[in-house]
């Protein structure tokens, strides 16, 4: 099967040019103007954007987590991922405390294989570093292709290590060629205000916001940015919020460290004031929670900066229902928010149509930039020849409006609602086969395929 994309805007993270794109099987074979070949299928893309398919880093599906599951499936979330021109995510492992890293790998099989309709990896969050865990980093590398391993530095007695551990796994990651992603937040301060705040009767979601101040952020990114510093492992700070965390990578570029930062969508562009709408606030309850304006300005300005390298999502949605589970306490409120099918738009309407960003820009922290830092570029991330078909057709003009009513995420609230967007994803390809197009998804589960990925190598 063979398919022409015909007269696209191709944008890539350096690249900004009319050109047709011929595809035969799952791979770009050529790019040029007017390309005389013949093709089973063409499309026409005039006046249109082509981008490379959107990496999501960072998305929790089908995850236990606080009592209960996260509510999107491997088949629901990759299928409203690619509707929203996301070709591939990374999820997370969660190491149960006291078992191996293999059999949390094989936990999260079960539920993932041959559910995902996207393209698909693992990070491994290791929660409970010790001499057996650490036999198994290398096999993890190398052997199933999974180079990340998520820490946090919070969550305690179910996912925190301490910096003792953090060490430990930082010397052996670093030896076997891997990368670490942090939650930095500092927990036991959190932990502390969670009790105090209990204590005194406060238990709506405001309290959640106010449980962990932006010191919590801050102090936990410095520590974890010398201990990275110390060690020498490459490091990646998950979910980065505010200035004062953003601050402290920034003074490590000082003594030439390079720490890579996500952010993800909702932190660019939603604050703390919606935690002042009562029980309703706790569709924001995420951790960290969502910050000031003066920390939107920070964020923004750290894209153009090159210090913020990626915007993610932390898709971690929990139906109405289960958020409930928390109306009489905050602390009981399981965290996170729906956007996995959103944060392209988003990012391009917000950043792109309002002119905080340029095309490319755009391009590199939503797609480019993953794919170098979690070891699958040039097979991924962008539009080359040799590269995977992976390609967004967009229209930068069309308007619409965000909704529960008409997402496809496995969810019943939007965090976006009534939301008006500029820009609307109109086909979308994965590995040369359309997979969305005029509003429907063309393939079934299992279309989705596991990336394995490969050592860390790229600085970008
Ligand atoms: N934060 C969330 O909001 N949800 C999942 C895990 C996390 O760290
Ligand atoms: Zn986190
Ligand atoms: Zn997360």
């Amino acid at each position: 099967m063979s398919l022409l994309i015909k007269n696209g805007r191709i944008i890539t993270a350096s690249d900004d040019y009319i050109a047709d794109i011929f595809i035969e099987g799952e791979i770009v074979k050529a790019i040029g103007k007017d390309l005389s070949v013949k093709a089973d299928k063409e499309i026409d893309a005039s006046g249109k954007l082509v981008f490379p398919g959107g990496i999501d880093p960072h998305v929790h599906l089908d995850m236990p987590f606080m009592g209960t599951f996260s509510s999107d499936s491997y088949e629901t979330g990759t299928r409203a991922a690619l509707f929203g021109g996301t070709t591939m995510v990374i999820d997370f492992i969660l190491q149960t405390q006291g078992k191996s890293l293999q059999s949390a790998l094989a936990e999260w099989r079960s539920r993932s294989d041959n559910n995902c309709v996207g393209d698909y990896s693992f990070h491994m969050a290791v929660t409970d570093f010790n001499d057996e865990t650490k036999k198994e980093v290398r096999t993890m590398i190398e052997e199933e292709g999974i180079t990340s391993f998520k820490t946090f530095m919070a969550y305690k007695g179910a996912l925190m290590i301490d910096d003792r551990q953090m060490i430990g796994l930082m010397e052996e990651v670093k030896k076997c060629g891997g990368l670490i992603n942090v939650h930095a937040t500092n927990g036991d301060m959190i932990d502390y205000l969670i009790a105090k705040h209990r204590a005194e009767g406060k238990l709506s979601p405001l309290y959640h916001y106010l449980s962990q101040p932006e010191v919590t952020e801050a102090e936990a990114s410095e520590r974890f940015v010398d201990m990275a510093n110390y060690t020498g492992c490459p490091g990646y700070i998950v979910h980065l919020t505010c200035e004062g965390a953003l601050n402290a990578v920034r003074n490590a570029t000082r003594r030439n460290q390079k720490i890579f930062v996500e952010t993800c969508i909702q932190y660019l562009i939603l604050d703390a004031s919606l935690y002042e709408k009562n029980f309703e606030g706790a569709k924001w309850v995420m951790s960290p929670p969502l910050r000031e304006k003066k920390d939107q300005q920070t964020l923004w300005a750290g894209i153009n900066q090159g210090l913020v390298n990626v915007v993610a999502t932390d898709h971690c949605p929990f139906m109405w229902e289960q958020k409930k589970m928390g109306e009489k306490d905050f602390s009981k409120i399981p965290n996170g928010h729906p956007a996995i099918e959103n944060r392209m738009e988003l990012l391009f309407s917000e950043g792109v149509a309002k002119g905080k960003i340029t095309l490319n820009k755009y391009v590199e922290v939503a797609c480019t930039n993953p794919a170098k830092i979690f070891g699958m570029f040039p097979k991924k991330g962008t539009i080359a020849v040799g590269s995977d078909a992976d390609v967004v057709i967009f229209d930068p003009q069309e308007k619409h409006t965000l909704s529960a009513k008409t997402h496809h995420m496995n969810v019943d609230y939007s965090g976006y609602e009534g939301w008006e967007v500029t820009g609307k994803v109109k086909t979308v390809l994965l590995r040369g086969q359309v997979v969305i197009d005029d509003n429907k998804c063309l393939v079934e589960k299992g279309y989705g395929k596991f990336v394995k990925r490969n050592k860390v190598k790229q600085i970008v």
